[in-house]
């Protein structure tokens, strides 16, 4: 279910211009001929994947990628035509849908091919090398021969492209990066000798495609950074392109109070007042993926940091502050408010973890505003 109506005072701010934006950065450094496949997975990232891929494609972005077949039909569902790719494992059972809604598959396993049942329409396969990453891929070309010869045999099929994906090209020692691109080379030139058909090629995500433009092949699969997120602090360093977030997360002052030195707050009654405090409480909580995990984290209230205090609820979370405020006062918790701000990569350094974890962790149950240079444009609700 999706609405365009919340009623509760938390959200999130995608703003759409940022995207094309960071494509257009990405553009300027890439060759000419080299093309760009906008990964919109998970939700493009947990910005939302309908509004992200719209946008993409208009900003020059000629294609999508998805993770998986659903997210690549619920994009077909809502009319969107590109070629879509699906770079993680399909059934093979699933094949004739993704023939007959066109959309691109992920082959690596002779298996598969072999189980493949009787297609209708054709379908367009990506032969994925595993030149490192050890995640899924072929690794030899004994495995390739094997894969070519299973494709020959089926008149529907037809391999449109040969891809791999780097598990290191956001650090600045480029050892194994190197020796990826030279498995990839390798391979490349085994299949030129052995196939007699041209086929594309993509390597290249975020880090590859903006640190070693001259390099990519002719598609890139753009991620992290089109949501203008670095894809490590390695990179942010370097700073090939510049790069504007698209997210940002608000709630709003639902409950002010003064509390008396020796009061406690929250489950488990943690935190207790050392004197007089102005607390405020936001609708926020774990099960919008703002995890318990962040109790300390800073908040922007009026243009200043704010902690969270006590435990992290289900729904909601105080935080402490400097003086009081009326209810309403909004709370950014990623993002800008006046010269301060609180950027995706502070809540990921927090948490130990990775940008990347950040805006995907956030709930479907935090409704998406969709912004065009900072006018609302659409609004999702998708609880
Ligand atoms: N291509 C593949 C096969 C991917 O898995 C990803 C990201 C990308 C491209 C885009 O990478 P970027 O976001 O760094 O640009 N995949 C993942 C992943 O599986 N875990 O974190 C990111």
């Amino acid at each position: 279910m999706s609405a365009e109506n919340y009623y509760r005072d938390t959200w999130a701010e995608v703003e759409l211009s940022h995207i094309a934006f960071n494509i257009k950065q990405l553009k300027q450094r890439l060759r000419p001929d080299t093309g760009i496949y906008a990964v919109v997975k998970a939700n493009a990232y947990g910005h939302g994947d309908i509004q992200v891929a719209k946008k993409a494609l208009d900003a020059g972005a000629e294609r999508l990628a998805v993770a998986l077949l659903d997210e690549a039909l619920k994009l077909r569902e809502a009319g969107l035509t590109a070629p879509i790719l699906v770079m993680g494992w399909t059934r093979p059972e699933d094949a004739v849908i993704a023939a007959e809604h066109d959309i691109a598959v992920t082959v690596f396993q002779e298996e598969w091919l072999e189980s493949l049942p009787d297609l209708k329409k054709p379908l367009r396969l990506h032969m994925k090398w595993d030149t490192g990453m050890g995640r899924i891929g072929i690794r030899s070309t004994d495995e390739m021969d094997r894969l070519l010869a299973g494709i020959k045999q089926h008149e529907k099929l037809k391999l449109e492209a040969v891809f791999t994906h780097f598990a290191t090209a956001d650090e600045n020692d480029t050892f194994y990066y190197n020796e990826q691109v030279k498995r990839f080379d390798q391979m490349a030139a085994y299949l030129k000798a052995n196939w007699p058909d041209e086929v594309e090629m993509h390597t290249g995500n975020s880090a590859a495609s903006m640190r070693f433009p001259e390099q990519m092949k002719h598609f890139v699969r753009f991620g992290i950074s089109m949501y203008g997120l670095y894809p490590s602090p390695d990179v942010k360093e370097e700073q090939p392109i510049d790069l504007k977030p698209v997210l940002s997360l608000h709630s709003r002052l639902v409950h002010v109070k003064k509390v008396n030195p020796g009061d406690s707050l929250s489950y488990g009654a943690t935190y207790q007042a050392k004197k007089e405090e102005w607390i405020g409480t936001i609708p926020i909580g774990y099960a919008d993926g703002w995890i318990r995990k962040l109790q300390g984290f800073e908040v922007l209230v009026d243009g200043k940091k704010h902690p969270i205090v006590g435990r992290i609820c289900m729904d909601q979370c105080m935080i402490k502050l400097d003086k009081e405020y009326s209810l309403g006062s909004q709370v950014t918790l990623i993002g800008k408010q006046g010269n301060e701000k609180v950027h995706t990569d502070d809540v990921a350094g927090y948490l130990e973890t990775i940008n990347y974890e950040v805006p995907c962790m956030l709930g479907r149950r935090i409704p998406r505003m969709y912004l065009e240079n900072g006018h609302k444009v659409e609004v999702e609700n998708s609880l």
